[in-house]
């Protein structure tokens, strides 16, 4: 089951769900206004599949446009949960390497504040490089969907945009590596009724053309991610509630090459096999 928000007025969000035949159907008349409406019901999927979408509006998905999926949630993220993760910012820093290598086998995982709701990007949607960053990636990674209670209720895609020059010069300068305009995209939308082993069999993958040629793809199995999903999210929930909900990035596993760095109008796709893809271009900011 996939729940989106979406526009056809780029005035007024609204709520959706997508059905097997690519087809969006409009839930406002069912008084569905927001993610949460959906996402705090005890099993979201099932309460979904109970409604009546006799005579509801319908429009072909390529009619609309998608939006972020994410309306008042805040946005975290985890990091260093592959071991390519951890060997490739190893390589990267000097002096903070040892922190790389101690944060992925330790039992409280590396966990940062992504983005307010309102500055996610969403499906064919700018991302952004900093223009004071000289090496620029994105961040392929699953992203958990948290009701207010912190279960985990849905699954989308996310690219934890990253500059990596900064965060190699200083950990300390990693707030400033991970969050600026345009540095976190999510969609294209929520993947409802998955359980985490399910998740744990998708692939995740991405590629970046540069002028229609690829310049670079790779991909890894979700299953890779080191810590269990309610591990993460349970780090997340000690001592802070979120009474909207909370989204969270799990981590990245694919790691382009150190001679890599993104550019004005590049192209990212980024896949899951159990989602769909998330595609934005790039600017700088
Ligand atoms: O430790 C810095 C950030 C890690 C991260 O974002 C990731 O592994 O995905
Ligand atoms: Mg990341």
């Amino acid at each position: 089951m996939k729940l989106c928000r979406f526009t056809t007025t780029e005035k007024e969000a609204r709520i959706g769900i997508i059905d097997d035949s690519e087809r969006l159907i409009d839930l406002t008349e069912r008084k569905i206004r927001l993610l949460s409406d959906v996402l705090e019901q005890e099993s979201p999927a099932e309460y979904l599949r109970a409604i009546d979408l006799t005579g509801l509006p319908q429009h072909p998905l390529d009619s609309v446009t998608l939006l972020p999926p994410v309306d008042r949630q805040e946005v975290w993220a985890a990091g260093v949960t592959y071991f390519k993760s951890k060997t490739a910012r190893m390589e990267e820093s000097d002096f903070s390497a040892t922190a790389y290598d101690k944060v992925y086998d330790a039992d409280r995982p590396e966990i940062f504040f992504k983005s307010v709701p309102e500055k996610v990007v969403g499906p064919n949607a700018e991302v952004g490089i900093r223009k004071d960053a000289t090496w620029n990636v994105p961040e392929p990674e699953l992203a958990l969907v948290l009701n207010s209670q912190g279960s985990i209720v849905g699954y989308t895609i996310g690219n934890d945009m990253s500059s990596r020059d900064i965060e190699g010069e200083n950990l300390l300068y990693l707030p400033q590596a991970k969050v600026y305009d345009k540095s976190c995209a999510l969609g294209p939308w929520i993947v409802l009724g998955q359980s985490e082993s399910e998740a744990r069999e998708w692939e995740i993958s991405i590629r970046i053309e540069r002028t229609g040629k690829t310049k670079f793809s790779g991909s890894t199995s979700i299953n890779q991610i080191k810590r269990q999903f309610s591990d993460l999210a349970g780090y997340l929930l000690r001592s802070q509630t979120f009474n909207r909900g909370a989204i969270l990035l799990t981590g990245t596993g694919v790691v382009p090459g150190d001679d890599f760095t993104l550019v004005a109008d590049d192209h990212i796709q980024i896949s899951i096999s159990g989602i769909g893809t998330l595609a934005n271009s790039v600017c700088v900011v």
